[in-house]
């Protein structure tokens, strides 16, 4: 782009210029009841508008895209992905210990970021980000990993394991159409992530590959904290007293300018602005928080009308800080948010960046607080 165009933009009218010729045309319009006034600087096409409240999904803030993405072209939908861990194919070892196999595939995939805004990602599992997993503090984690792509692919896991798995160039790095098999075992118990770490290492991230990993703890190995222990292990009737989400939060440079134009939990602008997580008044949530935004040091998570406590990295059982409002997070850091709507009224309570620009080119969404069903 040129200088003086560059200096005279934002980053959001970026956005939109980098839409244009993502999708090859014109947006027609940003918010809903919105005046929106068409530029032309040379080749580069600008949008900008005036917004106004159209009542609907914006009565906490209006600066939001307006449509919604095709969940069945991108074929994810970051509602499900909220809940949609993959917990692997068990089977027993010879020693009795749970073998728990994934199989992922490296692919190229050209998916809907914000309405009308496709990004040519590098995906696993065909998502963004990819496959949830989780497992049990002490299984034996085995992954298959089929590159299917165009360039050449890893997968790095947070974790505990030898310099084979590391998953690094000479150590687990494969070229198109090459498999390799990852295998440890799941340690420590935590809130982990997993990413490419292909070279450039923050092009291979920010092309969307990446994913959480979470391992769940052990109760039997945690007697004195026992019982905190079986309501993060998935399944067990203590856990089903939680409301778990995982959020992974990330970024998309549209344009190849080294910034980003799209910020995101879970891929699509403003999703959950449109259409709000469920939270039953009184049950406690867990959310599960990665950060994967590349090219901006920091992110955050800032809870309106509430404060939780937090785990850093999720390796421990009693908190790391307790009743705050605002977590922040470097590239690759993660942990547990733990609070509930107890006394609350019901209604929509809007989570975000704090990070004011990252909320308004995508990264804020709402929890629908209602009563428990009778
Ligand atoms: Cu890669």
């Amino acid at each position: 782009m040129r200088a003086w165009l560059r200096e005279s933009l934002s980053r959001r009218s970026l956005l939109w210029g980098g839409a244009a010729a993502a999708s090859g045309s014109m947006l027609g319009s940003i918010a809903a009841g919105s005046r929106t006034s068409h530029e032309n600087h040379g080749d580069h096409s600008v949008v900008t508008t005036d917004a106004t409240p159209d009542g609907s999904h914006s009565a906490h803030g209006n600066m939001i895209t307006v449509g919604d993405v095709d969940a069945t072209r991108n074929g994810f939908d970051p509602s499900s992905l909220l809940t949609d861990w993959d917990t692997g194919i068990v089977s027993a070892l010879p020693d009795g210990r749970t073998l728990r196999t994934f199989e992922i595939i490296g692919e190229d995939k050209e998916i809907e970021i914000a309405p009308g805004i496709l990004f040519p990602a590098w995906t696993y599992n065909g998502r963004v980000p990819g496959p949830s997993l989780r497992v049990t503090e002490g299984d034996r984690v085995r992954i298959v990993f089929h590159n299917n792509g165009s360039h050449r692919h890893s997968i790095h896991f947070h974790g505990i394991h030898s310099a084979r798995m590391d998953g690094i160039p000479g150590a687990g790095e494969i070229g198109p159409g090459e498999e390799f098999t990852y295998e440890f075992d799941a340690l420590p118990f935590g809130c982990h992530l997993y990413h490419c770490h292909s070279l450039p290492l923050k092009r291979h991230i920010h092309k969307g590959m990446y994913g959480a990993f979470v391992i769940d703890p052990d109760p039997t190995r945690h007697p004195e904290l026992a019982e905190v222990a079986r309501s993060r292990l998935l399944g067990t009737p203590e856990n089903q007293g939680w409301q778990e989400f995982v959020m992974v939060m990330n970024a998309f440079d549209t344009n190849f300018d080294g910034e980003n134009e799209v910020y995101a939990v879970n891929t699509v602008a403003h999703h959950y602005a449109k259409h709000p997580i469920t939270v039953v008044r009184g049950k406690p949530v867990r959310i599960y928080l990665v950060n994967v935004v590349e090219f901006d040091p920091i992110n955050s998570l800032h809870l309106h009308g509430n404060f939780f406590d937090y785990y850093d990295h999720g390796t421990t059982l009693t908190p790391t800080l307790r009743t705050v409002d605002t977590v922040m997070q470097c590239q690759a850091q993660r942990g547990i948010v733990e609070f509930a709507y107890r006394d609350h009224e019901t209604g929509l309570y809007m989570f975000h960046a704090h990070q004011s620009e990252f909320t308004e080119l995508g990264w804020m969404g709402m929890f629908d607080v209602v009563e428990a069903a009778a």
